[in-house]
C-alpha cells in the first residue's frame, strides 16, 4: 500500500471528507480520569466534496479562534510596545523581552529580533507592519518542523508509541488519531498501556468502540505494560492490522520507572518487529508553557521522541511554546489540538499557527 501521511498524501484522491461533529468529552474535565459520556455514535456522513474548502476555513477559524488567549497576549504587548515607535536598540529589546514573556524562548525571541533589525531597523512600523513581520519570521522557524505524521500502513502495523506526562492528552490523541485513521480506511489497533489506571483504560476502551478500533486491554490493573504491548503486536500482525497505537503511562514523578517502563515496551516489541515502534510520537500540554520544553528534555533522555503533538491550545495563553519547542529542539510537529472533538485535531501548518498566533487571516 502506498505510502500515507496524516491528513496529508492518504487524502489522496478520493479525498475523504470530515464528519458532522459528534460530541464527545462534554465538558472540559480537569480532572484526568472523568469518565466520558456514553458514546453517541451518530451516523457518520460523508458530506460532498464541495465541503473541503470550507471545511478546511473552519479549521483556520477554529486554530485562531483556540490561539486567541495567546494572541491577546502577545499582540496587545507587542503593539503597545511599539506603536508609533522607531525601532531603534530599545523598542528591539523590549520586544525581546516581551516575546520571551509570550513563552518564545530566548534562542526564538532573538533569533525574531535579529530578523527585525536586519529589515526594519530605525523605521517607524505599523501595528499590522508590526504583526504581519512577526509571523513571518515565526513561521520562518516553524516551517522545518511542520512535517505530518507519516504512516505506512504496509508496516503491518505501523506502530505508535505515545508518550508523555499524565493529563497532557495522550489518550485523547490516540481516539482522534484513531478515528482520523480509521476513516480512512485503515485497520486500528489500541493498546491501552496506561495498566495501572482503571479509568485511562475505560477511557480508551470507549473510544476503541467508538472507532472501531481492535482494543488491548491488561488482563489486570498494574498488569505489565511491556508484555501487553507484546501480545498486542503479535496478534495485530497476525490479524493484519495497518495501525497500533500504544497508550503509555505518564507518572513522571518516578522518573526512572517510567523510563524502565518505556524502554520495556520498546525492547519486547523489536522482538515481533526489530523496526518498531516506527514513531514516538511526545504529547505536550501548551498550557504548561516552558514546562513543555523541559518535557521534551526529560522524554528525549528517555526514548527516542520521532515527533510531538501539542494540545489545548485553545485553553492556553502559552501558545507561543510551539515556537520555542522548534527553535530548541527542531524535532517534527506533527499536530496541535485546539479541542476536545476528534476534528480538534489538526495537522500542523507553519503559516496558519504563526499567522493565527498574531490574530491575522
Ligand atoms: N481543551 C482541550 N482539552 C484537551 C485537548 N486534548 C486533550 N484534552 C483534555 O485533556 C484531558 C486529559 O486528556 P487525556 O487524553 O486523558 O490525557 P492523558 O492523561 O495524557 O492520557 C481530557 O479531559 C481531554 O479531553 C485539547 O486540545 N483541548
Ligand atoms: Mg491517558
Amino acid at each position: 500500500m502506498a505510502l500515507r501521511d496524516f491528513f496529508g498524501r492518504l487524502r489522496g484522491g478520493n479525498a475523504p471528507q470530515p464528519v458532522p461533529e459528534q460530541p464527545q468529552a462534554a465538558a472540559p474535565a480537569p480532572v484526568q480520569e472523568a469518565p466520558l459520556p456514553e458514546p453517541e455514535a451518530p451516523p457518520v456522513e460523508t458530506p460532498p466534496p464541495e465541503a473541503e474548502a470550507p471545511a478546511k476555513t473552519g479549521w483556520f477559524a477554529r486554530l485562531k479562534a483556540g490561539l486567541s488567549r495567546s494572541t491577546a497576549k502577545l499582540t496587545e504587548s507587542v503593539v503597545s510596545l511599539l506603536h508609533k515607535r522607531r525601532l531603534d536598540d530599545e523598542a528591539l529589546e523590549e520586544l525581546e523581552e516581551t516575546l520571551i514573556t509570550a513563552d518564545l524562548g530566548v534562542a526564538a525571541s532573538r533569533r525574531i529580533v535579529e530578523g527585525f533589525r536586519r529589515t526594519r531597523f530605525g523605521k517607524e512600523v505599523t501595528d499590522e507592519e508590526v504583526k504581519a513581520a512577526l509571523a513571518d519570521e515565526i513561521a520562518t522557524i516553524l516551517e522545518p518542523v511542520a512535517q505530518p505524521l507519516e504512516v505506512i500502513p504496509a508496516r503491518a502495523p505501523h506502530v505508535v508509541l505515545v508518550v508523555g506526562v499524565n493529563g497532557t492528552g495522550k489518550t485523547t490523541t490516540i481516539a482522534k488519531l484513531g478515528r482520523h485513521y480509521a476513516e480512512q480506511g485503515l485497520k486500528i489497533g489500541f493498546v491501552a498501556g496506561d495498566t495501572f489506571r482503571a479509568a485511562a483504560v475505560e477511557q480508551l476502551q470507549v473510544w476503541a468502540g467508538r472507532t472501531s478500533a481492535r482494543f488491548f486491554a491488561p488482563s489486570k490493573p498494574g498488569a505489565d505494560a511491556a508484555g501487553l504491548a507484546f501480545d498486542a503486536l503479535s496478534t495485530a500482525r497476525a490479524d493484519g492490522l495497518d495501525l497500533l497505537l500504544v497508550d503509555t503511562a505518564g507518572r513522571l514523578h518516578n522518573k526512572s520507572a517510567l523510563m524502565e517502563e518505556l524502554r520495556k515496551i520498546i525492547r519486547v516489541i523489536k522482538r515481533v518487529d526489530e523496526a518498531a515502534p516506527h514513531s514516538v510520537l511526545l504529547v505536550l500540554d501548551a498550557t504548561t508553557g516552558q514546562n513543555a520544553v523541559q518535557q521534551v528534555k526529560v522524554f528525549k533522555e528517555m526514548v527516542d521522541v520521532t515527533g510531538l503533538a501539542v494540545t489545548k491550545l485553545d485553553g492556553s495563553a502559552k501558545g507561543g511554546v510551539v515556537v520555542a519547542l522548534a527553535q530548541e529542539f527542531g524535532l517534527p510537529v506533527h499536530m496541535v489540538g485546539v479541542g476536545e472533538k476528534a476534528e480538534d485535531l489538526r495537522p500542523f501548518a507553519a503559516r496558519d499557527f504563526a499567522r493565527g498566533l498574531m490574530g491575522l487571516d
